[in-house]
């Protein structure tokens, strides 16, 4: 582990362009459900079920109770070291956060240069499609006073405005994410690699020339495919790398 830790460390110490995707194992530490875990979302809910349009267009109300209890958890959460350290990162030139996660603990945690791949919890947009809430809007409201609840614009069901199983990613978050595999480093944190596109950009990374790794708690299909990896929490392996990358090189 530490000649994997200093290997990664001297790294991102000399990187000009450093990518970082995270994953729901980023915000664990905070008290955010994962999704795979032990006490994963999808182990009480499949993900067919409800994180998809036909879900949401059969039962608005049913996929609304589980976002509704969701924002309401991520409310009571607040970054942890591990967003606190990504934070600071995503100041340096050349660095770009992407995250998969909708929860915006990493814009709580002042990120910059972030991409939010399947968007964010505390948006929404319009279900009926009218053209003014085609765009999303931000409601922080918990609990919600109605579920589900109306579009400001027509009066028509709102959605949570984040990424569903069989949707496309919104063209600026895609396009900013695949431009952010153009790097001298991508690191992976917490994330289970299973979920396309985000699961791809490692691959593409690779295929730029970058020095990948991954930080997670377990093996994933990435594993075997980055330079380096480092099983531990992020919250630990982050402050530590972070401390680690500013020593100056051992002579
Ligand atoms: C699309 C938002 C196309 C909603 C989510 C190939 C190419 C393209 C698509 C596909 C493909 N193959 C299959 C598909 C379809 C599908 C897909 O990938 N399916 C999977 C299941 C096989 N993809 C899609 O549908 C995507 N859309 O491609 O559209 C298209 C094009 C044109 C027209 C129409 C369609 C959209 C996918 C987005 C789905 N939305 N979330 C919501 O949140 O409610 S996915 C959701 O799960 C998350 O957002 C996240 O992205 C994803 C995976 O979760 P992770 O973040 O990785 O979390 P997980 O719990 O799985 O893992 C956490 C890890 O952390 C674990 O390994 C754990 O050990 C570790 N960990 C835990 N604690 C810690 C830790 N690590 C470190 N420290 C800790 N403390």
């Amino acid at each position: 582990m530490t000649a994997r830790l200093a290997a990664l460390a001297s790294r991102l110490g000399r990187a000009e362009r450093l990518t970082i995707l995270t994953g729901a194992g980023v915000s664990a530490a905070s008290g955010v459900p994962t999704f795979r875990g032990a006490a994963g979302l999808w182990r009480q809910y499949r993900p067919e079920d409800l994180a998809t349009p036909e879900a949401f267009g059969r039962d608005p109300r049913l996929v609304w109770e589980w976002y509704a209890g969701r924002r309401e958890t991520i409310a009571a959460c607040a970054p942890n070291a591990a967003h606190v350290v990504i934070a600071a990162w995503s100041g340096r030139p050349g660095c770009r956060v992407v995250t998969q996660n909708v929860d915006d603990l990493h814009l709580r945690a002042g990120t910059r240069n972030l991409v939010r791949m399947h968007g964010s919890i505390w948006e929404l947009t319009c279900w009926d499609g009218c053209a003014a809430g085609s765009d999303p809007w931000r409601d922080e409201r918990v609990p919600l006073p109605d579920l589900p609840p109306r579009c400001p614009h027509c009066g028509g069901v709102a959605r949570p405005a984040v990424v569903w199983f069989g949707e496309a990613l919104r063209p600026a978050q895609l396009r900013g994410a695949v431009q952010a595999t153009a790097c001298d480093v991508f690191l992976a944190v917490g994330t289970s690699a299973l979920v396309y596109p985000a699961a791809g950009l490692v691959h593409e990374a690779r295929a730029h020339g970058a020095f990948t790794a991954e930080i997670n708690l377990e093996e994933t299909p990435a594993s075997d495919a980055v330079d380096v990896a480092i099983h531990g929490a992020a919250e630990d392996i982050l402050p530590h790398l972070s401390r680690l990358a500013r020593q100056p090189p051992a002579d």
